[in-house]
């Protein structure tokens, strides 16, 4: 058996390679050649913990192969990038893709589609194959019996922890037909140990959506609390720690907004789909995009304190901002409310600005560009120079730092960690 996975990044290359290290031929495909090189000698482009390990052996093994074309498989699995832009999920990478396979197909292949995508997005992807391959029959939702399946088999994996979650996860497999969903449910016995839960692909669509807009919803509560909190002097932490004691209570973690790719993302697919049946979706990603412009004013707040002490002259207040990340532990500043708060603080331009981050070298251009700003390798050292200390995301680093060191300066802790 032959498998070709086309797209290469977050969740393409640990797919393609953890089915390579079964033993099944793999060929993985992207359309940047630098990628496709890199990987042939056995590197990855990604950060995930372990991947090089596991991309490299398949690789030498002769299981993993890289290319910018795809060629004849028994299956091909899509995971190229869905981004939204301007209210509407923009698919041309998966037209791409499908476009690109569509010469290869044959009588018995099998298409899913991995990437996060719009209900209704796999009949599309099957009606354009049809299109292009008249001489096939392509599924068709719903009608059995055909020469190529299709299925949409959403990814679930959490960064940092993807080659156990690929694994271990279980996985939801929609078929446009029970036939597709079966054969598909063969293709991930390959490497998954989780449960495999059949249905069809339009269900398989949305519930993928439907878990990042739970956690998005979840997570505007825990916000919404937090400023509810604020206005009437009570710590939301304790609170909501004491709320889930309850056995049907399961509040989350209010922050300083809500970042990555994924759960700040998928909720406007749902809201895209059905505008106004999507209340709640909607004002919960206003409520979580709204949670960095509340941080930056209680930073300006802190600021023009500090600004009435110094005024003897003895120059502008430190503001010592903690993470730059997403979220812990991770390198990741794609679409992070942290960095946008940062960048916010240097543009105003009022106070000098110390950045802890330990998991990046140098800052990202948007802050490097910036007056009176520097990055330290030394947490510890960020904290005593500052006049205000903003923690924005909760490294487990960030534990060594001890309450002591903070006497004397204002703190804002958007993560509860010294509360
Ligand atoms: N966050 C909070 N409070 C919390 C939990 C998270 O403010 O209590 C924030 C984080 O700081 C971060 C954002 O939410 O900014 C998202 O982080 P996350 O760890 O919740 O999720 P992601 O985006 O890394 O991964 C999610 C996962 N989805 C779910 O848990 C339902 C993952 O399983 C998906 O595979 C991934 O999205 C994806 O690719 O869709």
């Amino acid at each position: 058996k032959k498998v070709c996975v086309l797209g290469l990044g977050y969740i393409g290359l640990p797919t393609a390679s953890v089915i390579a290290s079964r033993g099944v031929q793999v060929v993985g495909v992207d359309v940047k050649p630098e990628v496709v090189a890199r990987i042939n000698k056995g590197e990855i482009h990604i950060v995930e913990p372990d991947l090089d390990a596991v991309t490299a052996h398949a690789v030498q093994q002769g299981h993993l192969r890289a290319s910018t074309t795809p060629e004849p498989a028994d299956a091909y699995m899509i995971a190229v990038p869905t981004p939204f832009h301007d209210g509407k999920a923009d698919l041309d990478y998966v037209w791409n893709a499908a476009r690109s396979i569509a010469p290869c197909l044959a009588a018995g292949n099998l298409v899913v589609l991995e990437s996060t995508s719009p209900p209704g997005t796999t009949d599309k992807m099957a009606a354009l194959l049809a299109e292009l391959r008249p001489d096939l029959k392509i599924a068709q939702p719903g009608i059995e019996g055909c020469d190529v399946h299709v299925a949409y088999c959403p990814e679930r994996v959490l960064p940092g922890r993807v080659l156990t979650e690929l694994v271990e996860n279980s996985r939801v497999v929609g078929g446009m037909t029970d036939g597709c969903a079966a054969l598909a449910e063969d293709l991930y016995r390959i490497f998954c140990s989780g449960e495999l839960l059949r249905t069809n692909a339009r269900t398989a669509e949305m519930c993928k959506l439907t878990e990042n807009a739970f956690r998005d919803v979840n997570i505007a509560f825990a916000n919404e609390l937090s400023i509810v909190c604020e206005k009437l002097d009570i710590n939301v932490w304790e609170l909501v720690k004491l709320a889930n004691h309850h056995p049907r209570v399961n509040i989350l973690q209010p922050g300083p907004g809500v970042g990555g790719h994924c759960i700040a993302v998928d909720p406007w697919f749902i809201v895209e789909a059905a505008p106004e049946e999507t209340r709640l979706i909607r004002t919960s990603r206003e409520v979580n995009d709204g949670k960095p412009k509340y941080v930056l004013d209680k930073i300006a707040a802190a600021v023009a304190d500090k600004f009435s002490d110094k005024a003897a002259g003895n120059g502008r207040p430190v503001v010592g901002l903690l993470g730059l990340a997403f979220k812990p532990d991770v390198d990741d500043l794609r679409e992070s409310p942290a960095l946008q708060i940062a960048e916010a603080v240097v543009a105003g331009g009022n106070c000098d600005v110390v950045v802890s981050e330990p998991h990046i070298e140098q800052l990202p251009a948007s802050l490097a560009n910036g007056a009176g700003v520097r990055l330290t390798a030394d947490m510890h050292e960020a904290v005593r120079q500052a006049d205000v200390v903003v923690m924005l995301v909760n490294h487990r680093l960030y534990q060594t730092i001890a309450r002591d060191e903070l006497a004397g300066k204002t703190v804002i802790d958007t993560r509860g960690i010294w509360s």
